[in-house]
C-alpha cells in the first residue's frame, strides 16, 4: 500500500525536527507568479504552450487538478496566503489596502520555530514586508524593466529584465544564507501580469504560429447576468495602446528601446498597413496578448529551470520542497476577455503543484477542492510548526502524502473590487464538485452553473424549474460557508455618508453635490461623476510621514490625485494621458493637522489650497471621461495617476471630502 510506505518517509521526517536536527526539516521554496492561469501550464493541459521546467515539478510531485483563489485579485490573494484566512479577516478586501503588518503570518511563525525567511519579488501590499530575514521587493506593480527593489536599508535600482533580475537576486540570497538553518524563501515575479512586456531573447518566439483561441473568445454573454454584460475587460474593446505593444513600455534604456523597436516596429508597420475591422481586429489582438503572456511566461519557465538546476548541483533538491503557484488564473481571451476577478473558471483557479521530494509520489494528481487559506496551515505542518486555532484553512500535508481524508465539499468565494478598473460587480458564492452558485449582491442578481454539462458556464440555470433543489442546497450551504468563515458585515468595504454632510451640500447652491468619504476607506460604492465638471477635493490631513496620497481616483488614462510629495502639497490631473502637476512651494508641518484642497475650475486650472489660502496655481484641463479606477482615499489604488504608483499615506486623515463644484475661499478656511 502506497500509504505506508509514504508513512515510514513522514515519520523520518518528524523524528527530525523532534531531535532538533534542524537540517532534516525541508526547505521551501515557494515560486509564485502573477496572474498564471493553469491554462497555460502544459502539467494543466494548456492547448497553447509548453512549460517545460514546471511540468518537471508536477511529474517529480504532486499537481493539484482543483485549487481555488478566494478572491481572484492580486492583493487579496497574496495576504490569504500569508495568512490562511480569508480577505474580511486578513483586512485585504481589493488592491488598494494596505496590510497591516503587525497581524500573524506564516513566515513569522515559520521564524519562531527556527526557519530564515526571505521574499524577492513582487510583494503588492503596500505596508513594508514583515517576518522575513530578507526582503527585496518591488515597489507596487512593478515594472518589467530596470525594477527598483525596496529592501529595508532603501530602494536599490537595478538595470536588466526584471524575471532575470529577481533570479539572479534569489540565488544571491540562497548562495548567501545562513547553511545552519533550514529555510523559506518565496520567490514571486511581476510577470505575466498586465502589460506583458516580454524579455530580450523571447521576442520572437511564436512569431511563425497561430495560437490556438479559445472556444469562447466571441462570447455574447447571454443567459447569464447583467453583471455579465457591463464588465469592461474585453480583448475587443479594452486593451490600452501599451497593453498591445503599438507604444513601448516607459522606463527603457535607449539599448533596451533600440531592441523593443527591431521587435515590434515592423510587426506594428504590417498591422497598420492591414487596417484590420470587426472580427480580424479582435483575433490580431488576441494573437498579439496572447502570444506577449505566453513569452513572459517562457522566461519564467527557463528562470525555474536554472533554480532547479542549482538546486540539484547544491544538493539542495532533496530536502527542499518546491511550490509552483499564481495569485489566481486569468482569462486568456475565454469570454472575450482578459484579467481576473470572477469566479468563474478561468479565473478562480490556481496553479498549484508541489515537489516535496521522499514523501509526495512523483507523478500524482490530487482533486480535491483545496483553496489558498490552506497554504500557510500545510507550510507550517512541513515545518513542524504549531498550526494557530484562528487560521481559516486546512494542512495539505495529508494530501501530500497520499493519505485518504475527510475533505471539504465546498469552496467559498468572494469578491469586491468594484466600482474599479473592469468594472466586476462584486459577488460571492459557493462551488462544489459539480455546481457553482453566484450572488452578484449589489444587482440582487444570481447565476447557477451546472458544471457537468456546462463547463465553460455559458448558460445559468438559477431560474430552471428542474435545478430547484439544487438551487435551494446551494443557497444554504452558501449561508453556511458565510457564517462559518465569518463574513457577514453587509457593509464592509462601504463608507457611509453623514447626514450632517448632506444637508450641508445640500444647503450651498453653489454646488451640486459632496460625497464624503469615510476615513480611510476606498472603493466608494458611487463612481463620483468627475467628468466635464469644475470640482473641489481636499482632507484635513495629520501627516506623520512626508509623502503620502490623500486621496485619487482614476489611472493611468483619466484621474486626479492629491498627496504630499516631501512635506509638500501637490495636485495632479490626468486626462487622455495627459499629466498636469500643480506643487505647493512649501511644505507642511509634520504631525499637525491641516486641510489641503486641490481644485479645479470650469476655465481649466487648477490650484492648490493650504489651510484656505491658495499657494499655486496652473493651466490643465476638465477630465472628459469618468475614469475607470474607482476612488481611493490614503492610497492611489488599481493603475496609478500621476507617474509613479503612490506612497500610502502615513498619519491621520479625516473629513475627506469631494464637491462637485468650485468651492469658495471662505469654504475651504472652514473645512
Ligand atoms: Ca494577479
Amino acid at each position: 500500500m502506497k500509504s505506508s510506505l509514504f508513512a515510514l518517509v513522514v515519520g523520518a521526517v518528524s523524528a527530525g525536527f523532534a531531535g532538533a536536527q534542524s537540517s532534516d526539516r525541508p526547505n521551501i521554496i515557494f515560486v509564485f507568479t502573477d496572474d498564471h492561469a493553469p491554462h497555460a501550464i502544459s502539467a494543466y493541459g494548456s492547448k497553447i504552450n509548453e512549460t517545460p521546467h514546471i511540468d518537471r515539478l508536477a511529474k517529480e510531485g504532486m499537481l493539484f487538478q482543483r485549487c481555488y483563489c478566494g478572491n481572484s485579485i492580486c492583493a487579496p490573494s497574496r495576504a490569504t496566503i500569508l495568512t490562511g484566512k480569508h480577505s474580511h479577516q486578513n483586512g485585504i478586501i481589493d488592491n488598494g489596502k494596505s496590510f497591516d503588518g503587525a497581524q500573524q503570518t506564516f513566515p513569522k511563525l515559520l521564524r519562531n520555530v527556527g526557519y530564515q525567511t526571505a521574499i524577492v519579488g513582487k510583494w503588492h501590499l503596500k505596508s513594508d514586508p514583515t517576518g522575513f530575514d530578507h526582503w527585496e521587493v518591488l515597489r507596487g506593480q512593478g515594472p518589467y524593466y530596470n525594477p527598483p527593489l525596496k529592501t529595508p536599508n532603501g530602494t536599490v535600482k537595478h538595470t536588466g529584465y526584471t524575471t532575470q533580475i529577481l533570479t539572479e537576486r534569489a540565488l544571491k540570497w540562497l548562495k548567501g544564507r545562513d547553511t545552519k538553518k533550514p529555510f523559506m524563501l518565496m520567490w514571486q515575479h511581476k510577470a505575466p501580469h498586465r502589460e506583458w512586456a516580454p524579455g530580450p531573447g523571447y521576442f520572437h518566439k511564436y512569431d511563425d504560429v497561430t495560437i490556438k483561441e479559445p472556444a469562447t473568445l466571441f462570447d455574447d454573454w447571454k443567459n447569464r447576468t447583467t453583471a455579465c454584460q457591463s464588465q469592461e475587460m474585453t480583448i475587443a474593446r479594452h486593451m490600452s495602446p501599451r497593453d498591445l505593444k503599438l507604444v513601448p513600455p516607459r522606463n527603457l534604456t535607449p539599448g533596451q528601446l533600440a531592441t523593443w523597436n527591431a521587435a515590434y516596429g515592423p510587426k506594428n508597420e504590417a498591422f497598420r498597413k492591414a487596417n484590420l475591422q470587426g472580427k480580424d481586429l479582435v483575433r490580431w489582438k488576441y494573437q498579439r496578448y496572447i502570444k506577449d503572456y505566453l513569452r513572459c511566461i517562457a522566461a519564467v519557465d527557463d528562470a525555474i529551470g536554472h533554480l532547479l538546476a542549482y538546486l540539484e548541483e547544491t544538493g539542495l533538491a532533496k530536502n527542499t520542497v518546491v511550490i509552483y503557484c499564481s495569485d489566481q488564473g486569468f482569462f486568456l481571451g475565454d469570454h472575450g476577455w482578459y484579467d481576473k476577478r470572477w469566479m468563474y473558471e478561468e479565473s478562480f483557479q490556481m496553479p498549484f503543484i508541489v515537489r516535496w521530494p521522499g514523501v509526495t509520489k512523483p507523478g500524482t494528481k490530487n482533486a480535491d477542492l483545496v483553496q489558498n487559506i490552506d497554504f500557510a496551515e500545510t507550510f507550517l505542518e512541513m515545518a513542524g510548526a504549531k498550526i494557530p486555532d484562528d487560521m481559516q484553512g486546512k494542512s495539505l500535508v495529508p494530501l501530500l502524502k497520499g493519505q485518504e481524508v475527510a475533505w471539504r465539499q465546498s469552496i467559498y468565494y468572494h469578491y469586491w473590487e468594484h466600482p474599479a478598473v473592469h468594472q466586476v460587480n462584486r459577488h460571492y458564492g459557493v462551488r462544489t464538485d459539480r455546481y457553482k452558485l453566484i450572488h452578484y449582491y449589489r444587482l440582487g442578481e444570481w447565476e447557477l452553473f451546472d458544471l457537468q454539462t456546462d463547463p465553460d458556464e455559458l448558460r445559468s440555470v438559477h431560474e430552471s424549474p428542474e435545478y430547484a433543489s439544487i438551487r435551494k442546497e446551494l443557497e444554504a450551504e452558501l449561508i453556511r460557508l458565510r457564517e462559518h468563515y465569518g463574513d457577514t458585515d453587509p457593509d464592509l468595504g462601504t463608507p457611509r455618508i453623514r447626514p450632517e454632510d448632506r444637508a450641508n451640500a445640500a444647503n450651498n447652491a453653489k454646488l451640486q453635490k459632496l460625497f464624503d468619504l469615510k476615513k480611510r476607506a476606498d472603493s466608494y460604492p458611487e463612481q463620483p461623476a468627475v467628468a466635464n465638471v469644475p470640482f473641489t477635493v481636499g482632507a484635513r490631513a495629520t501627516p506623520k510621514q512626508k509623502t503620502g496620497v490623500l486621496v485619487a481616483q482614476g489611472g493611468s488614462v483619466l484621474g486626479y490625485r492629491l498627496e504630499l510629495v516631501d512635506g509638500r502639497p501637490t495636485f495632479h490631473i490626468r486626462d487622455r494621458n495627459q499629466l498636469f502637476t500643480v506643487t505647493a512651494p512649501d511644505p507642511v508641518a509634520m504631525d499637525r493637522p491641516v486641510v489641503i484642497a486641490g481644485r479645479l475650475a470650469p476655465n481649466g486650472r487648477i490650484s492648490l489650497w493650504v489651510a484656505g489660502k491658495r499657494v499655486a496655481q496652473t493651466r490643465a484641463r476638465l477630465i472628459s471621461r469618468i475614469p475607470a479606477d474607482g476612488l481611493s482615499i490614503g492610497e492611489d489604488s488599481g493603475s496609478a495617476v500621476a507617474d509613479d504608483s503612490g506612497t500610502s499615506f502615513i498619519g491621520d486623515l479625516t473629513d475627506i471630502r469631494l464637491w462637485s463644484g468650485v468651492l469658495p475661499a471662505r469654504q475651504l478656511r472652514n473645512w
